[in-house]
């Protein structure tokens, strides 16, 4: 009996492992390791073994071929690069890989084996592993995941801790978006500034605030020295960092810091009250190119991939339009188009990559027209479209559509999150399928893997709430990602179990705040039901307060709407969910007037119809305001009015406050603006107006968004 549920353990567990192996083979029996147990290794794999010492503290040693009792990692060059054979019995463990990149796959393998402490803290001995034989290896080279440390600042400890989870999942690229319009975060030599001075913005920064934070001077940087600690922690974990500089638009910050990479022609800064927003790269000045092959210089010393990837999306060709010298430029090279211009600025860096031993990495965008060279890696991110004509011309393509990749995007229509590409969580992801997608089998030839990113011009407004908004956004989708690109993807019915019944434990012990399915609330003869799929506590607040309790049973109630329900295990938890009633929002009639004139292509009109945002026709100054004035007092529990875009701090009034009028005439200040919004909170009267008021010169932009207030009816 015992030894029938030992086994039956032991083959769950190998059932559980993510992303799946090609081959597993469940046995009897399991090995113990003991404090005795040793770590013997390859020569060449001494890192791999010290690596797996720092989960299992047992002696490292070199090879010995008597394998009994010990954790033995070895060279086998017949099996796959990455490839690996983890066999264990009970008279020990083997890891064969293909090369250290193998072994360092076998070994989180036999991590997932492992009680899921092992991530949180060194094992004690003696400690049980199911005896199996895995054979392994993944369909696809490039499993990469994308970080944008430019919206979003990550220390160098921040990174590092992303990398060492993104390795528990077998991703083996991390893209670092080191520079965008927000800022430039890596130390360049020859170029102090670039990262001294536009590693920040706001508070008296060449660069203006943006994504709120206004009130300080935001932001840091990487220095050489810091890159390449976290360049060597990536490696020993199989992690290649391709680096990216956003050229030659998204590149604000460069021109605020160096001016004189911009265009030659006079910018209308009216409506920015002086701020110069403009961002393109001057295509015709040869210096820019002088400045470009320092920098790529010194970054190819820094990272050891083949590639250094240049950026090349949503390119502002309207600067070159009004240069004399771009046009000079375009005659001269016979070209019709500005966006040609793209072309030939790209072919300059390409050659400049070549010279230090790169190959060119880009943005698809940047692979049209005819010259971008075959080993360049193109990145489709715009659409599945984008990627399939990418791989037809014969391009390392990396598959990346935002509507299956980008985890910047919202999971539920009610969280935070951006939603141009889509709404769509952890199914969507693992659902993506080549052939499915209409791919045929020649591009798939050229399909070298996928990536997932995470931009993060909403991170930085999310980072003080009570969770680490980017696991919560990555997490559990980073697990089908690595599915995909591992495996070639799979059912949903098969990994989910073993998501939810392996992998959640692994991840919690990881530290990692992933994301739980909210819990399915209903409401039946005046009882409110609640259940999680995911085997998760479910808790419950009432109306008002935002302490939850623990949900045990039904709920009697005749106010359903007054409840709100969240699903919590160990370091995850779900949105909030409840009936429709619970989250809805009233659209009482309003006027929007405001001190600032409106913009012409998107009047106020838009916001006072609760259904397009608008604009003003320039930048906000001290003193600027925005009046809501309602048909009727409007009665409310609740109402929030917001400076900016919808889903994210931009466009704002930096500084302000709200003020809010209970009979027209006479308005109170409420509180101050937070990220360019402010909420009226239990208002004791009907409110007739509410007004925002801007305390800072200038945003950095040349309007302010304007939006219709969220009003929350009464109970
Ligand atoms: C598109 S992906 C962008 C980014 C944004 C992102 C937001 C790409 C090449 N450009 O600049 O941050 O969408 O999802």
């Amino acid at each position: 009996m015992l030894s029938l549920l030992l086994c039956d353990v032991a083959m769950s567990q190998v059932e559980g492992v993510l992303p799946t192996p090609r081959k597993a083979e469940k046995r009897s029996g399991a090995f113990s390791i003991l404090t005795t147990t040793q770590i013997t290794h390859y020569s060449q794999l001494r890192s791999s073994a010290l690596y797996l010492s720092e989960y299992l503290p047992l002696l490292v040693c070199n090879y010995n071929a008597d394998v009994k009792g010990n954790i033995v990692l070895r060279v086998d060059e017949k099996l796959a690069d990455e490839g690996y054979i983890l066999d264990i019995s009970a008279d020990g463990i083997t890891i064969d890989g293909g090369s250290a990149a193998g072994v360092h796959n076998g070994i989180e393998t036999l991590l997932q084996l492992l009680p899921p402490q092992v991530y949180s803290s060194p094992l004690a001995t003696p400690v049980e592993v199911p005896c199996c034989r895995i054979e392994d290896s993944p369909r696809y080279g490039y499993r990469g995941f994308m970080l944008d440390v430019a919206r979003t600042f990550m220390s160098a400890d921040e990174v590092k801790r992303f990398i060492a989870r993104l390795a528990h999942h077998k991703i083996n690229r991390l893209h670092l978006h080191l520079s965008d319009d927000e800022a430039w975060r890596m130390d360049i030599i020859s170029h102090p500034d670039l990262a001294r001075k536009g590693g920040y913005r706001g508070g008296g920064s060449v660069v203006a605030a943006r994504y709120g934070h206004s009130d300080q001077r935001y932001g840091g940087y990487y220095t050489q020295e810091e890159m390449r600690d976290i360049v060597a922690f990536a490696a020993r974990r199989n992690i290649e960092i391709i680096p990216e500089i956003d050229l030659p638009g998204h590149s604000h910050t460069l021109s605020r810091v160096m001016p004189e990479v911009l265009c030659r022609y006079e910018p209308d800064t009216r409506a920015s009250l002086g701020y110069d927003t403009r961002d393109a790269l001057c295509v015709a000045k040869e210096e820019n190119y002088r400045l470009l092959d320092d920098i790529f210089r010194e970054l190819a010393d820094i990272f050891p991939s083949p590639y250094i990837h240049i950026g090349g999306d949503e390119v502002i060709a309207s600067q070159w339009r009004r240069c004399p010298d771009c046009q000079a430029l375009m005659r001269q090279l016979g070209k019709s188009d500005e966006s040609e211009l793209q072309e030939y600025f790209t072919q300059r860096l390409t050659s400049i990559l070549a010279r230090y031993g790169k190959r060119t990495a880009v943005w698809n965008e940047a692979s049209k027209g005819g010259t971008l060279p075959k080993d360049a890696l193109v990145y489709g991110w715009e659409s599945v479209k984008a990627c399939q004509t990418a791989a037809a011309k014969g391009f390392q393509t990396i598959v990346m559509p935002g509507q299956w990749f980008y985890f910047d995007m919202k999971q539920t229509p009610r969280e935070a999150g951006h939603d141009w590409a889509a709404i769509f969580d952890v199914r969507k992801t693992l659902s993506f399928n080549l052939a499915e997608q209409g791919f045929t089998a020649e591009q798939m030839q050229n399909v070298v893997g996928f990536e997932a990113t995470f931009f993060s011009e909403i991170y930085l407004s999310q980072r003080e709430k009570d969770f680490d908004y980017i696991y919560y956004m990555t997490y559990p989708r980073m697990c089908a990602l690595s599915e995909v690109a591992w495996s070639g993807g799979g059912r949903w019915e098969s990994f989910y179990p073993r998501l939810r019944d392996y992998h959640y434990n692994r991840m919690a012990a990881m530290g990692i705040n992933f994301r739980l399915f909210p819990p399915e609330v209903k409401y039946d003869e005046g009882q409110l039901t609640a259940s999680s799929a995911d085997g998760a506590d479910i808790y419950y607040a009432v109306a008002g307060s935002d302490e939850f309790v623990r949900y045990t049973s039904p709920v009697a109630t005749s106010t359903p709407e007054r409840y709100r329900f969240k699903a919590c295990r160990g370091t995850a938890f779900s949105p909030e969910a409840g009936v429709e009633a619970a989250f809805k929002h009233i659209f009482p009639k309003v006027a929007i007037t405001s001190s600032i004139a409106e913009s012409e292509r998107y009047p106020y009109s838009g916001a006072e119809s609760y259904g397009r945002i608008s604009r003003t026709s320039r930048a906000a100054d001290v003193g600027d305001w925005v009046l809501y004035t309602f048909a009727e007092p409007v009665e409310c529990r609740r109402m929030e009015v917001a400076t900016g875009n919808k889903q994210l701090p931009r466009y704002i009034f930096n500084e302000g406050y709200i003020e809010v009028s209970y009979d027209g005439v006479q308005f109170e200040r409420v509180c101050n603006l937070t990220d360019g919004r402010g909420v009226v909170e239990s208002p004791r009267e009907a409110i007739r107006a509410v007004r925002v008021v801007c305390t800072e010169k200038g945003n950095g932009a040349r309007f302010v968004t304007v939006q219709a207030p969220i009003v929350w009816p009464e109970w």
